[in-house]
């Protein structure tokens, strides 16, 4: 895990290491009426990234790696450097109804012969690592205590829902209008159909025909799904449940549409709708989407969070041209603004917890040369741009990493060029040189092709661990 270049790529490992000592430090500062949370101190770690970015695999890397740190390659983490790390247990959360994050089953997957990725996320899960650490105390201190567990707060989750948080501060007449934006222009465009010109005969004033309400709806579901299959799936896909709807008891919720009219009518005239209105009753049902299912997912998974992973599948998205980048790069932009940034003292974390630092990681790094790696971190640079900047001015220094949960290639010599090579899940070898990768995202459509043509290779599918 971590492939990094010399000096310029921090491993994930190092930083979680400043992290627990920054966090050893502070222990000095807080008060003794929050004495059980000051020797047992607790992290959550936001793992963030779009659907099929690498969550799952990095979550299992993650707790396979501590589980073993005595074996595992580490460097740079500096409590098992420093041998201060004593020991690490996985547990589950304390949330009864939240499932255990299924690491044997994933783990076991990726060290079979015919081994395979973990399975797509189609609920939330967590766990929680414990990890058991000496610290150096002066023998003055009252709160003396020789060794302390260090509790690290993890959950997964679908990529699809994260693109709903945004919808907590959008109205459902714009949210219409910016779906009607993105349907009536490709990559979109060639997927909706003639679902485009239905959705457009809405009239949101007229009174609803729920037939003619559930019909769209199911072909709207459809069309979404299209959008994330395909060659190239799209990121920016919402509502996120109507394609992974999760636990929901009541699915009447997942029954509405966007209504494309609305970008025609003013607030007033949508305001003096009927409550039989097609306007009426949509809005009613996003709203309850709103408040019954993405609010408290966010509150639960998003609110307490301490530090922030967000993980890009750079490679996939330079691959997939200009339409696809744009996507991404909105997608990105969006989650980001959900979540709050700044720097607390630690004693008011206690209470309240806001993100205080952020990492971007670009994801399976290991299917690029290590040569090229630096380049791959500053593609991703530039694709976070707004997010970064935003997440800089509310005080907080992001950081850009490229890393492979899984090294599933190794380079390999190829006449005067490096190739890339691996196993496919059949079990056939699979070997590419792939182009030099940029250290820009290509300007023109022409170049942008000129790109994608150049590259000619197989994805790797078949994971092999070499670092565990
Ligand atoms: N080469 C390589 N491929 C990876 C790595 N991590 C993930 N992948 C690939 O990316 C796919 C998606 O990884 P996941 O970890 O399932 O991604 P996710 O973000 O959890 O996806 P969702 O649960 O669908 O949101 C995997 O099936 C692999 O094909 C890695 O470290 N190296
Ligand atoms: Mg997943």
């Amino acid at each position: 895990m971590g492939t990094q270049e010399k000096g310029k790529i921090r491993s994930f490992f190092e930083k979680a290491g400043d992290a627990i000592s920054e966090s050893g430090a502070n222990l000095k500062h807080s008060s003794v009426n929050m004495y059980e949370r000051l020797i047992d101190q607790r992290m959550v770690l936001g793992l963030t990234g779009l659907s099929r970015s690498g969550k799952s695999t990095l979550v299992t890397s993650l707790i396979n790696q501590l589980l073993q740190f005595d074996k595992a390659s580490m460097p740079g983490f500096s409590p098992v450097l420093g041998g201060d790390l004593l020991g690490v247990k996985l547990h589950p959360l304390e949330d009864k109804d939240l499932a255990l994050f299924p690491y044997q089953k994933s783990y076991q997957s990726l060290c079979e012969p015919l081994s395979a990725w973990p399975d797509s996320t189609v609920d939330v899960s967590g766990c929680l690592l414990e990890l058991r650490l000496r610290r150096k105390v002066s023998g003055l201190n009252p709160l003396k205590h020789k060794e302390f567990s260090f509790f690290l707060e993890i959950r997964d989750y679908p990529g699809e829902w994260l693109l709903d948080l945004p919808l907590m501060d959008m109205s459902f007449s714009r949210w219409s209008t910016q779906c009607h934006g993105q349907c009536a222009t490709e990559p979109r465009l060639s997927l909706i159909g003639s679902l485009l010109q239905d959705l457009q005969a809405i009239n949101p004033l007229d009174t609803v025909d729920k037939e003619i309400l559930l019909s769209l709806n199911e072909r709207y579901k459809a069309f979404l799904h299209n959008c994330k299959s395909g060659n190239t799936p799209l990121s920016l896909i919402q509502p996120g449940r109507f394609i992974i709807p999760g636990n929901i008891s009541d699915k009447d919720v997942l029954s509405f549409i966007p209504l494309f009219g609305c970008a025609t009518l003013s607030d007033a005239q949508l305001d003096a709708a009927d409550e039989n209105s097609y306007y009426k009753y949509c809005d009613r049902l996003y709203k309850r989407y709103v408040t019954e299912i993405i609010e408290p997912f966010y509150k639960t998974h998003f609110k307490k969070i301490d530090r922030q992973l967000v993980l890009v599948d750079v490679i996939n998205v330079l691959s997939a041209g200009p339409q696809y980048i744009d996507d991404v790069r909105q997608a990105l932009a969006n989650i980001t603004d959900s979540f709050s940034y700044g720097h607390q003292s630690r004693l008011r974390q206690l209470f309240t917890s806001k993100i205080d630092q952020v990492v971007f990681v670009a994801t399976k790094i290991d299917q690029v040369l290590s040569e090229d790696h630096e380049a791959v971190r500053q593609l991703l640079e530039l694709l976070v741009k707004q997010a970064y900047r935003h997440a800089a001015y509310a005080g907080v220094t992001p950081y850009c990493e490229a890393v492979a949960a899984v090294r599933a290639s190794v380079e390999t010599p190829r006449g005067t060029q490096n190739a890339i090579m691996g196993i496919q899940t059949d079990g056939d070898d699979v070997g590419y040189v792939h182009p030099k990768i940029p250290y820009r995202f290509p300007e023109s459509a022409d170049e942008w092709l000129q790109y994608i043509n150049s590259v000619s290779y197989t994805h790797l599918t078949l994971p092999t661990i070499y670092s565990v």
